[in-house]
């Protein structure tokens, strides 16, 4: 089996290698990513021992890049992660956002259809349906809620979804797409809420929540994902859509003063800042489909996903360290001075 990763020197990405390397030691995996901001070669230290990983440097977007990699490799499977996926960086540059959400997942998608790969697997998220009020906790998003994004990361992201189904429906691709709820876990870019307000606490840093905090996300341990996307490329219908969450809704508040109880630091720490523009309120994912069908449900529950998380950033400053000058420090600065101040 010989396996195409993309965006795997990310966050989830980064976190799938290891599981399938644990889990089919003998696939061989190629991870092709451009090594943006969010992607860290440190993250795929001990993926490189293996003599059946190979890391290749490029961009999804790049057709001629692709096409040369699909007709060396001859990929059996691709399981997109590429992406530029912070809602906040969308609000200050949104049409990278479109080059490689929708371009680069095009250009993957004709070279899957040249190449005649067997499975052709979209990462997509929770996000493209929107949000739900706060004040309905019996709803949930199902695969047949209507799209209705709103940042232009989610618009992107939808649109990437529209593409994969529209291969499969002209041309007879083998896809399949998953949307997933927020995840948190080790190697994750501290511009995300966990690992930004865990990286902020150990430094007595203010921690700026938007809003009142109230906002809630469902958050799922990120082994769970990779579990589920695994199992969709092993057992999963061809030109379906499973979505993967695990009712561990939280609002943002609570993740925040999880963190600075775990931690032992004050709650002063906590600042309320100007709230993103267009911060959906809830995501909330019904996971009937994959539980019924695949089998699949989360293993990892907040409350101990939390504790091992906070535990491995401790553990590992040689990691996030690195990270915390030159354009980190400057994006902090853009996204948070004036809020902070
Ligand atoms: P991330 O930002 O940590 O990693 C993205 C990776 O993609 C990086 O390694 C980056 O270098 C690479 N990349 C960016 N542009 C590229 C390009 N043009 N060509 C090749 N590589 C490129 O993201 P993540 O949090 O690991 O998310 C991975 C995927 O999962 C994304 O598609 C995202 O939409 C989806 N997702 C994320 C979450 C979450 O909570 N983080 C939840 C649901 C779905
Ligand atoms: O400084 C902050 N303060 C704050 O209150 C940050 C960075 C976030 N937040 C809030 C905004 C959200 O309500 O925390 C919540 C989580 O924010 P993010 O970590 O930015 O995630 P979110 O916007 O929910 O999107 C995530 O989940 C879905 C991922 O970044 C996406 O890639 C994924 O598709």
């Amino acid at each position: 089996m010989k396996l195409l990763v993309t965006g795997g020197a990310g966050f989830i990405g980064s976190n799938f290698i290891y599981y399938m390397q644990k889990t089919h030691p003998d696939y061989e995996i190629v991870n092709l990513d451009l090594l943006t901001y969010a992607g860290n070669p440190d993250s795929l230290k001990e993926a490189e021992q293996s003599p059946n990983y190979r890391f290749v440097h490029g961009d999804i977007a790049d057709s001629a890049l692709v096409t040369d990699l699909f007709e060396k490799e001859r990929f059996d499977t691709v399981v997109n992660f590429a992406a530029e996926s912070h809602v906040d960086r969308a609000v200050l540059n949104p049409s990278v956002f479109v080059r490689t959400n929708v371009l680069g997942t095009q250009v993957l998608l004709d070279a899957a259809k040249t190449y005649g790969v067997k499975r052709y697997h979209q990462v997509s998220t929770d996000e493209v349906y929107g949000d739900l009020p706060l004040d309905r906790p019996d709803l949930f998003f199902t695969e047949t809620s209507p799209l209705h994004t709103s940042s232009p990361y989610s618009a992107a992201k939808a649109g990437a979804d529209l593409l994969v189904l529209a291969y499969h429906r002209t041309f007879g691709l083998p896809v399949t797409i998953s949307r997933c709820s927020n995840n948190y876990g080790p190697y994750q870019f501290p511009e995300k809420l966990i690992p930004l307000m865990i990286l902020r606490a150990l430094k007595d840093e203010p921690l700026p929540v938007y809003g009142t905090g109230e906002n809630i996300r469902d958050w799922l341990y990120v082994e769970d994902h990779c579990i589920a996307i695994d199992m969709i490329l092993q057992k999963g219908t061809v030109g379906e859509i499973y979505n993967i969450g695990g009712h561990n809704e939280k609002t943002n508040l609570h993740v925040v003063k999880t963190i600075l109880e775990t931690l032992n630091k004050p709650e002063a720490l906590i600042s309320f800042v100007t709230d993103r523009p267009g911060h959906d309120r809830r995501y909330a994912i019904d996971p009937a489909k994959i539980s019924a069908e695949l089998g699949w449900m989360p293993t990892v529950a907040f409350e101990n996903g939390i504790r091992k998380t906070i535990r491995w950033y401790v553990e590992h400053p040689d990691w996030w360290q690195r990270i915390l000058t030159g354009e980190y420090s400057r994006y902090i600065e853009t996204m948070y001075g004036k809020r902070l101040s």
